[in-house]
């Protein structure tokens, strides 16, 4: 969080975050608004819900998709509705809500290493991991950017396990001309505010297998299966009706927000290509990307600072870019003690914990904003 206590009063600079959120014209959300006012219907998979899971769908290109109230209730359902149980393969590189998930479930989150360019879970090591209480595997796509998923796919299968995707970053992104939730037994999609397609808090879980939709949809409203039966003890993780109408709004500003990040991921590129100490975000072509962050990873030996200085000397300008992720979740006290958190067991996620930082990127940001972030970084250098 930016607190407004960290805010430089003494700088002339407004403040630039790391991220903001599509917001739409106002009018065009109170029509949305009148349609519920008039249907006096607020929730419980109404019209708007109705109509946001199916362009949605379309939109993802999967065959099945359950919205939720927030992606970590809908990564908690996955959990349950897959049955999963003892432990479950994970990265430590992620937000709190991946690991957060397993315990959630009773299930021992195992902490497997990362690959040092796309950040994503490295295939290579999770077969050392397994164990008999291993029921599954659960990668993020990091930033938005494809895992190894046939890799992964091939090991589940090898050894009978769930694969459940936290796709928290990558909504509208492809891997190999398919969209990315058809992959694993389930995806977990944040419509968080701070994601590129947001509903103020939301989420979706998309799917192969119309059954587990099924099972999905009873587990995210309390197992009601009708007025006289309740099948399974299930939770609230229903979308409302105005998080839904706005989603649908946000929908239709998707593709120019895309656009003008990708300008502006190009422009960062220009700047700061070849510059000793700094790795650019690894991208595999443009028609797959979202866009949705723009991670650099800063060398302090090849850079001559760390990145901890660099957010400084950001702040003194009302710079606010982010540290994802750090602290590294192996690292938080209530999981470092499991021997799959040991510092020495995940080499590389704890280094690129240390170095990375994602700088500003949304629509609203300007091209010269981006020209003056970088020449703070080129000016830091100098220094
Ligand atoms: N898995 C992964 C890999 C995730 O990254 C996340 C969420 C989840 C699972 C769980 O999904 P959800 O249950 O959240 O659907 C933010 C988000 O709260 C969180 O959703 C997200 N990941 C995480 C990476 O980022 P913070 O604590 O960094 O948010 P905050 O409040 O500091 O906001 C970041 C910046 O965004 C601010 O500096 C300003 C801007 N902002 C934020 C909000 C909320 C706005 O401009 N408007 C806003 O309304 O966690």
């Amino acid at each position: 969080m930016v607190m407004p206590t960290m805010i430089n009063k003494k700088s002339t600079k407004k403040p630039i975050y790391t991220t903001r959120p599509i917001v739409p014209d106002l009018s065009d959300y109170i029509k949305k608004l009148e349609t519920i006012w008039n249907n006096k219907w607020f929730t419980n998979m109404g019209d708007m819900h109705k109509e946001l899971e199916e362009v949605l769908q379309k939109k993802l290109q999967v065959n099945n998709l359950s919205l939720f109230n927030n992606g970590t209730i809908a990564l908690i359902t996955a959990c349950r509705a897959l049955r999963l149980s003892g432990e479950v393969i994970t990265t430590p590189f992620s937000f709190a809500a991946t690991p957060h998930v397993l315990t959630w479930n009773n299930i021992k989150p195992i902490f497997c290493d990362i690959d040092p360019d796309t950040y994503n879970l490295n295939p290579e090591l999770i077969e050392d991991l397994i164990t008999s209480d291993t029921t599954g595997i659960m990668p993020v796509h990091v930033f938005g950017m494809p895992c190894e998923c046939l890799k992964i796919q091939q090991i589940a299968d090898d050894y009978g396990l769930k694969v459940i995707y936290d796709a928290a970053h990558s909504f509208g992104v492809k891997y190999l001309e398919k969209g990315i939730g058809n992959y694993g037994d389930c995806s977990m999609f944040s419509f968080h505010a701070t994601k590129m397609f947001h509903t103020a808090e939301g989420g979706a879980l998309t799917c192969n297998d119309k059954k587990l939709k099924k099972r999905l949809d009873l587990l995210k409203n309390f197992g009601i299966k009708d007025e006289d039966h309740v099948s399974m003890p299930g939770i609230n993780g229903k979308l409302n009706e105005l998080s839904a109408a706005l989603g649908l709004v946000v929908l239709s500003m998707y593709n120019k927000e895309r656009e003008k990040r990708k300008q502006l991921f190009a422009q960062y590129f220009k700047w700061l290509e070849n510059i000793d100490g700094i790795k650019l975000p690894y991208h595999l072509n443009s028609n797959n990307h979202n866009y949705q962050y723009f991670p650099i990873q800063i060398d302090k030996q090849d850079f001559g600072v760390s990145r901890n200085f660099v957010k400084l000397k950001f702040e003194e300008q009302n710079i606010f870019a982010r540290k994802y992720f750090y602290p590294l979740c192996s690292n938080y006290s209530c999981y470092q003690q499991l021997e799959s958190a040991k510092i020495e067991n995940l080499p590389i996620a704890n280094k690129t914990s240390q170095e990375i930082l994602c700088l500003p990127l949304y629509g609203d940001l300007k091209m010269s904003e981006v020209s003056m972030i970088c020449q703070t970084i080129l000016g830091i250098k100098k220094n």
